[in-house]
């Protein structure tokens, strides 16, 4: 070990720790904004780029940034002196010179790193004058990059790389007009971004933000001649409240539902709903796979790769097509619930599909991406009409004097707002497959399962496996989350070595819980964890947690769509991948 003193406090580190970890450990709080340390993923972003970390060393004539500083043997540092704090005022400063000052009506105010540090320094004043860099903004379907507010962290560049591994963001260019870009600073959609939204959610300015859909929302729910529909994804209700100063963790599926019946929606209903209908159909299309190969068919397709999330979806259209046809064709939740809402639903209140308005309040940036992709649009109209954000849903929710925490408990709409516990675990990593496996189980071996909880599916491992016992059946079920972990799982089943019956995947880190539409985290995984622990909950709040009992599912079979995989059901809840 090492001994230091930090402002007057003797410490004791493991040898290659930094000053920042360091000050850290004793409790004393070092600024920094470049700087991000994923603890689960064991990355770090630290490009010593920013310098407002700096602290003085003594004997040392330059300050040191903190977070690449090692400890050394007797060292004693300053975290607050006059000139450190002169010096973090100038890097403050001069970052500033090249950022436009337009906080009042930046999507980030309020919200923005760079703002909270300039207010807490005190900086009221500019004395340097950069060169103010002009960049055309891009936007894509989903994200919006205004590459003026970027100041070069490059936290997007290690999500991109190093937990996506997409490898779409890399920095571009010298001085005022370095930015962090697609290559050759080719616009978004034009690379093979995915929009899973996790450079969004670390960006501390307004680089990167969401393309904000409110708007267009407000106006549907003012027309009169709309049937506006809402359904809310099942990661939405455990992170929404952190908006509102709750807990993380803290469940508001009631309160939601009465908040978007105040904010005017015509029916409140459920993604979950979907999710149950996608177990019905998924969950088929495995057994039906897994009953060929075991009746000797060598072509059959397997594993199956569960098919939700769309920036899991992009990933592997993007880098991996010539594997097509391995992931299930069911459409994910949230596009289910858009085809059924604009056919079966709209026969049943005799309203016209142009006339209804289908909403989506979505943990997620893809699914703003996936609502526009044309397989989902029928003569133009699309199933889903916009897809907004958990963060835009609650400024929604502000700006409407709604007062959100005093809300009563309110239940949704039927019938496509009944759903099960199998459906709320969608928003979390392990919760799709466990939700198919108690679907799929039950059918297969045509016995009750006696305790539906697969614990060996859950967790926050970033890739795990377990082999489920259907009756004697070993089926061997993998997990990854965060695009990095899928490609590992991804090129073994190209390698020939995947020796899974079915794999689920989720492009953010935690599942949707985690996905780039959420309340800020700041890479603070217990948020993650605590997120995912209240959809657990839910599912064991409910009476009924198994997609093939939900009443309403039964029903619209009965009344609609036959059978699993029945032509109807191929018409509206499948679909097909492109190049
Ligand atoms: Fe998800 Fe899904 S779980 S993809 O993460 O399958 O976004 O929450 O709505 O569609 O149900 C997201 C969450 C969501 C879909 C479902
Ligand atoms: Fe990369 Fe995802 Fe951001 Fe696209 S949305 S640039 S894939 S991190």
């Amino acid at each position: 070990t090492i001994k230091l003193t930090i402002d007057n406090k003797v410490l004791e580190v493991a040898k290659g720790t930094t000053i920042l970890k360091a000050a850290k450990e004793a409790g004393i709080h070092i600024p920094t904004l470049c700087y991000l340390h994923l603890h689960d993923l064991n990355i770090e972003n630290k490009p010593a780029g920013c310098r407002v970390c700096v602290v003085e060393v003594a004997g040392r004539r330059n300050l040191a940034p903190a977070c690449v500083t090692e400890c050394t043997e007797g060292m004693v540092v300053s975290t607050h002196n006059i000139r450190v704090l002169n010096a973090r005022k100038t890097v403050l400063e001069l970052i500033l010179s090249d950022h436009p000052t337009d906080c009042l009506i930046c999507a980030k105010n309020g919200n923005c790193e760079l703002q909270t540090m300039a207010q807490e320094f005190g900086i009221r004043k500019l004395h340097y004058e950069g060169e103010q860099s002009t960049y055309r903004e891009d936007t894509s379907p989903a994200i919006i990059r205004d590459v003026d507010k970027c100041i070069m962290c490059r936290r997007c560049e290690m999500m991109c790389n190093e937990v996506q591994t997409v490898g779409v963001l890399s920095a571009v260019n010298r001085g005022f007009m370095s930015v962090v870009a697609p290559a050759f600073e080719m616009n978004l959609d034009h690379s093979v971004c995915t929009y899973c939204g996790q450079c969004v959610a670390v960006c501390p300015t307004g680089a990167l933000t969401e393309v904000d859909h409110t708007n267009a929302v407000i106006r549907a729910l003012a027309d009169p001649t709309k049937t506006v529909v809402v359904q809310t994804a099942p990661a939405v209700r455990a992170a929404l409240g952190e908006e509102f100063g709750m807990e993380p963790g803290t469940l508001v599926t009631g309160k939601l539902a009465a908040a978007l019946r105040r904010l005017g929606f015509n029916y409140v209903f459920d993604t979950d709903f979907a999710a149950d209908l996608t177990i019905m159909e998924e969950g088929t299309e495995l057994l039906d796979r897994l009953t060929r190969h075991l009746n000797g068919d060598k072509d059959v397709p397997l594993p199956i790769l569960t098919s939700c999330c769309p920036g899991w979806v992009s990933f592997f259209e993007h880098q991996f097509p010539e594997m097509r046809d391995i992931p299930s064709t069911a459409r994910s939740p949230q596009q289910m619930f858009g085809a059924i809402a604009k056919t079966y639903f709209a026969d049943k209140i005799n309203v016209k599909r142009e006339d209804l308005v289908v909403v989506s309040i979505m943990p997620c940036l893809a699914k703003k991406f996936e609502c526009q992709r044309d397989e989902f649009a029928t003569n133009g109209n699309p199933d889903v009409d916009f897809s907004i954000s958990t963060r835009e849903l609650a400024h929604l929710i502000k700006q409407s004097n709604i007062e959100f925490n005093a809300l009563p408990d309110e239940d949704f709409d039927n019938p496509l707002g009944e759903s099960t516990g199998a459906a709320v675990i969608f928003g979390t990593t392990g919760g799709v497959i466990e939700a198919a496996v108690r679907t799929a189980y039950e059918v297969h071996t045509g016995k009750k399962l006696e305790k539906v909880d697969f614990e060996e599916l859950r967790g926050m491992e970033y890739i795990r496996e377990a082999t489920i016992d259907f009756n004697g059946l070993p089926i061997r079920i993998g997990i990854a989350h965060g695009l990095g972990n899928a490609r590992k799982l991804l090129q073994d089943i190209k390698d020939g070595k995947s020796e899974f019956h079915a794999i689920e995947i989720m492009a953010c880190p935690g599942g949707c819980i985690g996905g780039g539409g959420q309340p800020l985290h700041h890479g603070d995984s217990s948020i993650i964890k605590a997120r995912q622990k209240a959809l657990y909950q839910e599912d064991t709040n409910k009476t009924i947690r198994k997609s093939h009992e939900n009443p309403y599912i039964i029903q619209l079979y009965e009344e609609f769509l036959g059978k699993p995989l029945s032509e109807k059901s191929h018409h509206l809840l499948h679909t097909h991948y492109f190049d």
